[in-house]
């Protein structure tokens, strides 16, 4: 994991992140369930997938086009990193954007109602378990004034 602020570039650390509701772990991609299992009944998690963007997934550009609007869900995202890299941009609660660069072994939980939006990297390649509170779907809410504050 790496993290840094949009604006000034200064590093974010994981405890930082913590510190602004977004819950990082670093975990063992080869021995995770354990820790997932806790991090589920802690947190009220009750179903889990996993999730894989390749360059030979169907519509990926579609896909993508749609995570890298920023948006919001009412539960929160979760996202345990197996393989590849992916990058968030999380907002803060003062609107402030982090830039997280996450890769293998990266656990991190968007916080329910916090806008952010998601890229692949050069390699288009991330597959990850997501968990979810409930099992109602996963509609993101998008941000009215996305087109013009995406910065
Ligand atoms: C999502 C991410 C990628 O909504 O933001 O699934
Ligand atoms: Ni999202």
């Amino acid at each position: 994991m790496k993290a840094f602020w949009l604006d000034n570039n200064e590093t974010i650390s994981g405890k930082a992140l913590r510190n602004h509701g977004v819950e990082y772990h670093s975990l063992d991609v080869h021995n995770y369930q354990k820790d997932l299992d806790r991090i589920k009944e802690e947190n009220h998690y009750v179903s889990q997938d996993i999730v894989e963007l390749t360059p030979v997934t169907p519509n990926l550009e579609g896909i993508l086009a749609k995570f890298d609007k920023e948006h919001l869900h009412t539960d929160d995202e979760v996202r345990f990193v197996l393989s590849g890299e992916g990058i968030f941009d999380i907002r803060t609660n003062d609107d402030r954007w982090m830039r997280v660069h996450v890769s293998e072994g990266d656990y991190l939980s968007v916080p329910a109602h916090r806008h952010h939006r998601f890229f692949v990297t050069e390699t288009k390649n991330i597959r990850c378990v997501r968990l979810f509170k409930d099992n109602t779907g996963w509609t993101p809410i998008y941000r009215e004034s996305s087109a013009i504050a995406s910065t």
